[in-house]
C-alpha cells in the first residue's frame, strides 16, 4: 500500500499486432483513466521475442506500468479487460499465447498473494520472462516478488531472452 492508503499495482503490457508502440502509448493513457486509479509510472517499450508454441508471431512490443488504485484485484482486472476489448483484441479463449492487440496482466498488487479462479497474483509467470522482469525492474529497482525474492536475482535467470528498449525518438509522444 502506498502513503496515501491506495494499492500499488505493476501491470505487464504487451502487443503483437497492429501498431505495437501507439497500442501501449495509448494503454498507459487508458489505464490512467481507470475510476480511482492514477498511472504512477511506466517504463521504456521494449521489443522481445514471442514466447510462442507456434513459433510464427512476430516481436512483442512490452512494457510495465505501476498503478495507485483503491480498486481491488477482481475490479481492477475487469477495468484492465474493457481497455484490452477497446483495443479490439482478437481473442479465442481455446488459445493461449496467441497474437493480440494488447494484453494487460496484473503482474504484482502490493505483496499481496492471490489464487482464485480467473485471477492469480503475483502472475504465475512472471518469474520466468524477460520481457516481464526488465521494464518491471526499470520502474521498480528494488521490488520483491512474492513468493519469488528480489527481482535482481530473478534477472538473471532471464539474460538468455531477447529484449531491446526501444529507442526513446522511435517512442512517439503521449
Ligand atoms: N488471469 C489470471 N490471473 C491473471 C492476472 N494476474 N492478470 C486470467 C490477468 N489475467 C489473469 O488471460 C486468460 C485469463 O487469465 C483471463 O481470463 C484472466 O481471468 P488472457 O489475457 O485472456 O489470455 P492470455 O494473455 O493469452 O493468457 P495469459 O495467461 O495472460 O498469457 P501469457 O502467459 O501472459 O502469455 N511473448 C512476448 N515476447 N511478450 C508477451 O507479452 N505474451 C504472451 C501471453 C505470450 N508470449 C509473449 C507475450
Ligand atoms: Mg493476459
Amino acid at each position: 500500500m502506498t502513503s496515501s492508503g491506495l494499492h500499488r499495482a505493476s501491470i505487464g503490457m504487451g502487443s503483437n499486432l497492429g501498431d505495437r508502440a501507439m497500442t501501449l502509448v495509448e494503454a498507459f493513457a487508458a489505464l490512467d483513466r481507470i475510476p480511482e486509479t492514477r498511472l504512477a509510472a511506466r517504463s521504456s517499450i521494449y521489443v522481445t521475442e514471442p514466447i510462442d508454441p507456434t513459433g510464427r508471431q512476430q516481436d512483442y512490443y512490452n512494457a510495465v506500468a505501476a498503478v495507485d488504485t483503491s480498486l481491488a484485484p477482481q475490479r481492477l482486472l475487469e477495468a484492465l479487460q474493457r481497455i484490452e476489448a477497446g483495443a479490439a483484441r482478437m481473442r479465442d479463449p481455446s488459445l493461449r499465447n496467441t497474437a493480440r492487440t494488447l494484453d494487460l496482466d496484473i503482474l504484482l498488487y502490493d505483496q499481496l498473494e492471490l489464487d482464485e479462479p480467473g485471477l492469480h497474483v503475483p502472475h504465475p509467470r512472471i518469474a520466468e520472462r524477460a520481457f516481464v522482469l526488465v521494464p518491471l525492474a526499470e520502474i521498480a529497482p528494488g521490488c520483491l516478488i512474492p513468493g519469488h525474492g528480489a527481482i535482481s536475482g530473478l534477472l538473471k535467470r532471464v539474460s538468455g531472452q531477447r529484449i531491446v528498449r526501444l529507442a526513446a525518438s522511435l517512442t512517439p509522444a503521449s
